[in-house]
């Protein structure tokens, strides 16, 4: 599964070379020399990247590295201008950011379908009907030849809400209950290898949550799965923690979840962030009174949910639901 996901990849684009111009003589009975008539050479086709919600990795790429748009024909004669190259779609996961070859940012895809025309097909050149009243009848042009470059693919998944905890804390059990996804779930750690989205539906209003790997200590200098995948969270708007009520160091676990991402990038603690403690259908209301009372030293805002008893579940869906309202 892992080795299918590729949110980061290089690839050479080029799109189509113009077609050349013709030449041609419209010979009749009572011009020999013939009338120049040779058309223009056809566009060059254009390669666009385009954006397709179906799809959330660069896997497709891997293996197709090279991308060059199919050139314009040769003009005809009877001053026909040839055909146009056809255009080269490249489809891409919303978030997808697209980099030339020397990183820099020259596109961002966002909506589903939208269309980012990176290099233009060459102009076709001129045949010798254009030039019919200069001095060289033959004369003609050639078409544009167009030069490609490498660029730069990198995928920052979009979505409202991301979801941060430690392993095997129900993070994808929670996402499988709120939305249609089906992420894999499983009593050990690392089940989540990859991201997943799914969408929630609320109000005559959506939105979308992704689920990320889980975070331990250390994953900044490489421990579990790093943290690499935390730049998946850094468009998300809210950062819902989870915390698992059924060990104990919920404090503590809480503050190493801030570190790690403070070593990733210190702007993810400026987010909005809501932090719950999963599984409560493990503990009693005593030991939940002790929870809330050592996180109020942090004057933090915790609440309590379960993905099997449901505790919690419409409370958390309607503080998401209000707080990207309030955005
Ligand atoms: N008691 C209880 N167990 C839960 C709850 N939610 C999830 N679990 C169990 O906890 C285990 C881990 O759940 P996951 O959803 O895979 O946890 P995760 O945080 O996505 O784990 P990673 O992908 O490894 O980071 C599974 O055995 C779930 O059945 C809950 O609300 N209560
Ligand atoms: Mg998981």
């Amino acid at each position: 599964m892992k080795d299918n996901f590729i949110d980061f990849i290089k690839i050479f684009c080029k799109s189509g070379d113009g077609g050349d111009g013709f030449v041609h003589f419209n010979k009749t009975k009572y011009r020999r020399k013939g009338k120049p008539d040779g058309g223009s050479g056809g566009k060059g086709g254009d390669l666009i990247i385009k954006g397709n919600s179906h799809i959330n990795t660069f896997y497709h790429l891997k293996y197709h590295r090279h991308w060059i748009a199919k050139s314009g024909y040769s003009g005809k004669k009877n001053n026909l201008t040839g055909g146009n190259g056809k255009n080269l779609y490249i489809d891409v996961p919303i978030g997808t950011i697209i980099k030339d070859v020397n990183k820099n940012i020259i596109a961002e895809i966002i909506n589903n379908n939208q269309k980012k025309i990176l290099f233009q097909g060459g102009k076709g050149g001129h045949g010798n009907f254009f030039f019919r009243k200069s001095k060289n009848p033959y004369y003609y042009q050639y078409g544009i030849k167009t030069i490609g470059n490498w660029i730069f693919l990198e995928l920052k998944i979009l979505s409202d809400v991301g979801l941060i905890g430690f392993p095997n804390v129900g993070k994808s059990t929670l996402l499988s209950i709120l939305t249609n996804a089906k992420p894999k779930i499983g009593n050990y750690s690392f089940t989540t290898k990859i991201p997943n989205l799914g969408m929630v539906k609320m109000n005559d209003s959506s939105f979308i949550i992704g689920d990320i790997p889980g975070i331990i200590e250390k994953a900044s200098e490489g421990k579990g799965l790093g943290h690499f995948f935390l730049k998946h969270v850094e468009r998300n708007y809210i950062l819902l923690f989870l915390i698992s009520a059924e060990k104990e160091n919920q404090k503590k676990k809480y503050l190493i979840l801030l570190n790690e991402l403070k070593q990733f990038n210190i702007q993810l603690l400026k987010k909005k962030r809501l932090l719950v403690i999963s599984k409560s259908d493990l503990i009693d209301d005593n030991k939940k009174n002790k929870i809330k009372k050592i996180f109020s030293t942090l004057k933090e805002n915790i609440f309590f949910i379960s993905s099997f008893s449901k505790e919690g579940i419409q409370k958390l869906k309607y503080i998401i639901w209000k707080t990207l309202k309030l955005k």
